[in-house]
């Protein structure tokens, strides 16, 4: 007989394989080398090895899950900023010691080759470090959940600076291959645009039809996602775009290559690019596509495995799945799940919006009103006909209901609130557009919808979502963000862990940050000080060796490291933090030598990238290359203040800079940051924190103990008031002067800043929106008070610890714990070792 199956037959782990041997053969035999290793072999033939432990860990959950059949939870998002992935592996399987020992037997180091990996830069900023940040406390805490996004060929731009002015340069990631993915053959699914719908009756029951014109393939990628401390590891599952056909061979054949190649273009091109924005929604149709494709993909593939176990029994949906929306991007979700169980799987109407409403929840994450996705009618009934219509049903039925709620009102105010409140509406700014508005269609489709601070989360009731908070308040939830104390205490910063284990007598805090209150006893404690100084001077250091490879220059490493690095943004007021590092070069070069040694000396960096369409973002990046050029050349005071541009700021450098940080700035204007998540990376690593009453950074100092951060400013409730006031603000003395010295050419291209200059001060061009100019002198006040406290070590030490110590609630366990108890409803589900 013709074998048709090969026997069962039980495949080994490559556990029984010595690491170094291991490391070796899969340079051998997946790469062809013997001997003789580069840096970037000793990387590919570890992370090749590490990756086949990893996938043991990650079939032993799935078939868990498989057998338990828990209620999972899918993190649909666009972004997904996982930076690297060896160390993370290898210390959250525990493996960190048997893969240190064989790089060594090797002759290498694992933090030398752990820098030959490039980062996965899937996402722009805070959202998609948060969604990575959520996956790794997810597994952590054994949750049955998986992440969904799109992987995109080109991730986020590299930065370059050329003459001080921001370069982009794509992000070629997966050149060499990326060992930390597994394609799924078996796993694609048709994703369709355009077209025509019809209807057709079968039977007594019209049925929809719709008939795409376009249709592409979503090929799954899986990326295993290791728990720390745990057998469990879970899943994110990104989608490729592939051609319907490999080729169009007829084309082909009749000699047209051009016209075979379009489709594998068209289809490739819908997962090709991230869109390098941040906190702004970019308008094209390509992005809208995008955002449909994932969704799509993803639905389908959930539903296909609901029905592989509980077939047609779709009311069991709520018990087995839920949707966290990753922000408006994801919110075709709502009109696409109500798609696939109308017109594919033929429920009814109100059964389905049933289904479908309890399934779905809305993460909102800036207040930024231009922020909010809205898009015409007329794009998406001609890309989603389909989903046009269901929208409008939605709407109907929604602004119906709203007539019925509101009955006793007066007509008029009626009408204004319906209208207001409607998920369609006029564009603003062209009374002959129609749009959809994504944010509304989100509140009014899902269950729960959260803010990300307690500070954001009043503004999302109170101000942006007003309306609907009046009518469904239990419907608005706050989630304090947090980030992972994995990735951003333990493993960037093992000199500290240890220190921290050490003293605590346990390691049980990387698990449970509670547990790092137990430093607040030795926050005084001169002895334990001096341990705690000694880390930081290391991680200083290092940095200190970066700054040289960039930029040339030996800092000196006594000074104050004074840090600002986040994405590139008026409302983030980098512009402000340059202002006072020019007002305080120009206090030194005024002093005597004398005088200028009793100053504190201060190393400042910022880094961070601009959206390559942000003009005044890019004058901002410009302006602290040009001050730079000044300060750190003039030999008056290059000892006492330095200022640096780190370019391609990403997920690997922020691992390197925030455990050398002494002071990070955090200093948006009150009532714009949501909540911000690299301050609770720098509070973690013992960092002071100079800030504004805004995003987390007033839980931050709730933790800490407000006596021992720097805030400062106007609060979010008088910003509206003094908008309106700010062309009769009295400007500070200082603030002029600075203002007339950019102006006046002192850090040269004086064309190239006047727009700056003229969007904080001139009131008949700009009008300061962000009030720059309201905050100056509370901000140059909080930068002395910061002086005094760093000439004062014991103190400084002190606080730094503190810091540490009340960091706790920032650990995304932490916040991940409450998503599930709260919204997701989603238990706990641990495999068996
Ligand atoms: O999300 C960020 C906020 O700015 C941070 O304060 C917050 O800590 C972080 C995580 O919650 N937001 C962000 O990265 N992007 C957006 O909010 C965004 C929203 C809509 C849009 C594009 C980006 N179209």
């Amino acid at each position: 007989a013709g074998l048709e199956k090969t026997a069962s037959v039980e495949p080994a782990s490559t556990a029984l394989v010595p690491a170094p041997v291991d490391i070796a053969n899969k340079l051998r035999y997946l790469f062809g080398r013997n001997g003789d290793y580069t840096v970037t072999d000793a990387y590919q033939g570890t992370a090749w090895s590490v990756r086949e432990k990893l996938i043991d860990s990650f079939n032993k959950t799935h078939d868990h899950w498989k057998e338990e059949d828990p209620k999972f939870i899918y993190y649909l998002s666009a972004e997904f900023l996982m930076g690297r992935s060896l160390i993370n592996t290898v210390y959250n399987l525990g493996l960190d010691g048997e893969y240190a020992e064989a790089l060594n037997q090797l002759g290498y180091e694992m933090e030398k080759v752990a820098d030959a990996e490039r980062d996965a830069a899937l996402g722009n900023g805070g959202l998609g470090r948060l969604a990575a940040c959520f996956l790794d406390s997810m597994a952590t805490l054994d949750l049955p959940g998986w992440g969904y996004g799109i992987r995109y060929k080109y991730g986020m731009f590299k930065q370059a600076l050329k003459n001080g002015y921001q370069v982009e340069l794509p992000d070629i990631w997966l050149t060499k291959g990326n060992p930390w993915e597994l394609r799924r053959d078996d796993v694609k699914f048709e994703v369709g645009f355009g077209g025509r719908v019809e209807r057709r009756k079968q039977g007594n029951k019209e049925v929809t039809m719709w008939t795409p014109s376009e249709k592409v393939i979503a090929q799954a990628y899986d990326n295993p996602i290791p728990g720390f401390n745990t057998p469990t590891t879970s899943n994110l599952r990104l989608w490729d775009a592939v051609p319907l056909t490999e080729f169009d061979l007829s084309a082909f054949n009749a000699g047209d290559y051009d016209r075979a190649m379009l489709e594998r273009e068209r289809a490739e091109g819908i997962s090709a690019v991230l869109y390098p924005n941040d906190s702004t929604p970019e308008g094209k149709e390509l992005r809208l596509k995008q955002q449909y494709f994932f969704v799509s993909a993803s639905l389908q593939d959930v539903l296909s495995r609901f029905k592989a176990v509980h077939g047609n029994n779709f009311d069991l949906l709520p018990e087995k799945a839920c949707f966290q929306l990753n922000d408006t991007h994801p919110t075709i979700a709502v009109a696409e799940l109500m798609r696939l169980l109308l017109d594919v799987e033929g429920l009814d109407w109100d059964q389905v919006w049933t289904i479908s409403t309890k399934c779905l929840n809305y993460t909102n994450h800036t207040v930024m009103p231009e922020a909010l996705e809205k898009w015409p009618v007329k794009v998406m009934a001609k890309m989603l006909p389909r989903h046009m219509e269901i929208i409008e049903v939605i709407n109907e039925g929604w602004t119906k209901w709203l007539a019925g709620h509101l009955k006793d009102l007066a007509p008029e105010e009626r009408a204004k609130r319906i209208a207001a409140m409607s998920i369609i509406h006029e564009n603003p700014w062209n009374k002959d557009e129609m749009l959809v508005n994504m944010a509304y269609l989100a509140v009014v489709g899902s269950s729960a919808v959260n803010g990300v601070a307690a500070i954001h989360s009043n503004i999302v009731k109170d101000e942006i979502f007003n309306d609907f908070y009046q009518i469904f308040p239990s419907k608005f939830q706050n989630k304090t963000n947090g980030v992972t104390p994995r990735r951003w205490l333990a493993w960037c910063n093992p000199e500290l862990a240890s220190l921290i284990t050490d003293t605590l007598g346990t390691s049980e805090w990387i698990n449970d940050t509670e547990k790092l209150a137990g430093l607040r006893a030795y926050a005084s404690d001169k002895a334990f000080q001096v341990k705690w100084a000694a880390v930081k001077k290391a991680k200083k250091a290092k940095l200190a060796e970066l700054i040289k490879k960039v930029h040339g220059d030996e800092v000196n490493q006594d000074a104050l490291f004074d840090i600002q690095i986040k994405r590139i943004h008026e409302y983030k007021r980098q512009y402000l933090n340059v202002l006072s590092i020019i007002w305080r070069y120009k206090q030194l070069k005024k002093m005597s030598p004398e005088e200028r040694k009793k100053a504190v000396a201060r190393v400042c960096v910022i880094g961070g990238k601009a959206a390559s369409a942000y003009d005044m973002a890019k004058r901002i990046i410009r302006l602290v290359t040009a001050v730079g050029d000044v300060i750190n050349k003039d030999p008056d005071t290059k000892e006492y203040l330095r200022l640096y541009f780190l370019p391609d700021y990403n997920v690997s450098l922020a691992e390197t800079i925030i455990p050398a940080a002494e002071l990070s700035q955090h200093i948006s204007t009150a009532g714009t940051e949501a909540s911000g998540t690299s301050n609770m990376k720098f509070q973690m690593n013992g960092c002071l924190i100079i800030g504004t009453w805004d995003g987390a950074n007033i839980e931050i100092a709730e933790e800490t103990g407000i006596d021992n951060v720097f805030v400062f400013g106007v609060r979010a409730e008088e910003i509206n008031q003094l908008r309106k006031e700010r062309k009769n603000f009295k400007t500070d003395p200082r603030w002029d002067e600075l203002m007339r010295d950019i102006e006046g050419g002192m850090f040269g291209d004086k064309d190239y800043f006047k727009p700056l200059v003229d969007s904080v001060n001139n009131m008949k061009v700009g009008n300061d929106w962000f009030l720059l100019a309201n905050d100056f002198a509370s901000y140059l006040k909080a930068q002395e008070d910061v002086d005094a406290c760093y000439k004062d070590q014991s103190e400084w030490l002190r606080r730094s610890i503190m810091y540490t110590a009340g960091s706790g609630k920032f650990s995304s366990d932490r916040t991940i714990r409450e998503y599930a108890e709260d919204i997701w409803h989603v238990k706990p589900c641990r495999p068996t070792v």
